[in-house]
């Protein structure tokens, strides 16, 4: 697995994103093997919690652009892009994103897929994908809104500007900030709290805050899913992935 880094430390298991020269961007091998580490992880009875860390400059930038840039409504829909991470949401062990630096697009999606989101206090949060002529497609409007209520996530998603931990924290995406440099050690030690609890009642207990929160989230994702993959129908999603490639401003249709 090129794309991630796996380790065990006693009952917690990390799983550490591993594209530095992307910002962890991800493209769906990363999908793929966040999924597979994660279902391995759940299998292994001694295993806990799972904490998933990126860098100290970006848990992740997002969705992998350059992959997905040349990618038209045939393929997205044919290969239902990024439906890999429902297996990842599928886990029914807890798990924990550690967020340092850039958490955007879908990194933010990632991290809003753990149950729990704590942050260094360098962390950003966002959702820009509008600028890119697209618009969030791995949870961002059904989870986001969930978590922070609509016109917050209006505001969030249609500005596409990011936050930071302070401001994230307060509004209830964040569950505590740390310092960055202690990050990875707080979410480490809340881990092995939790993986030293019952397995069995840990996984029960976060079931049942799932069945509060996710009334017919599946409904939604799905149909975001959809819209998402249908957007690559669309001149916009080229014009704003080029432009963002060839560094420059995107000239969308005015119509
Ligand atoms: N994808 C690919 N490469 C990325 C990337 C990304 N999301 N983000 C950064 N990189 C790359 C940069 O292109 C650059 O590569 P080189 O030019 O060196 O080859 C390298 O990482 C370092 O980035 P920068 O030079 O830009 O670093 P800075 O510190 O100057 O800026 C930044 C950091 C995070 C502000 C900037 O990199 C940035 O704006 N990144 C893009 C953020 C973004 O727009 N994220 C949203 C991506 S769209 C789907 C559902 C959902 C999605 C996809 C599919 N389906 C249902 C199919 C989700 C979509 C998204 O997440």
């Amino acid at each position: 697995m090129q794309t991630i880094r796996t380790e065990t430390r006693d009952r917690v298991a990390v799983i550490r994103l591993n594209r530095p020269d992307a910002l962890n961007a991800l493209n769906r091998a990363t999908a793929q093997d966040i999924a597979e580490a994660a279902e391995g992880f759940e299998k292994h009875p001694a295993i806990g919690c799972i904490v998933v860390l990126g860098s100290d400059k970006a848990f992740a930038a997002g969705a992998d652009i350059k992959e997905m840039h040349p990618a038209g409504f045939r393929e997205m829909i044919r290969d239902d892009w990024f439906a890999t991470w429902d297996r990842f949401t599928a886990i029914r062990i807890p798990t924990i994103a550690a967020v340092n630096g850039y958490a955007l697009g879908g990194g933010c999606e990632l991290a809003m897929m753990c149950d729990i989101i704590l942050a260094g206090d360098g962390a950003r949060f966002g959702q820009p994908e509008i600028g890119l002529g697209v618009m969030p497609g791995m949870g961002g409007t059904q989870r986001l809104t969930r978590l922070i209520g609509k016109s917050k996530a209006m505001e969030l998603c249609l500005t596409g500007r990011m936050m930071d931990a302070q401001e994230a924290e307060r509004i209830g995406l964040v569950a505590r900030i740390f310092p960055a440099e202690r990050l990875e050690e707080e979410a480490l030690s809340m881990a092995a709290a939790i993986a030293q609890r019952s397995r069995l009642s840990t996984m029960i207990l976060k079931e049942s805050i799932q069945r509060a929160d996710e009334g017919s989230l599946s409904e939604g994702l799905l149909f975001e899913r959809r819209l998402f993959q249908a957007m690559f129908a669309l001149e916009d999603q080229k014009e704003g992935m080029a432009a963002y490639l060839e560094k420059r401003a995107a000239r969308f249709e005015r119509d």
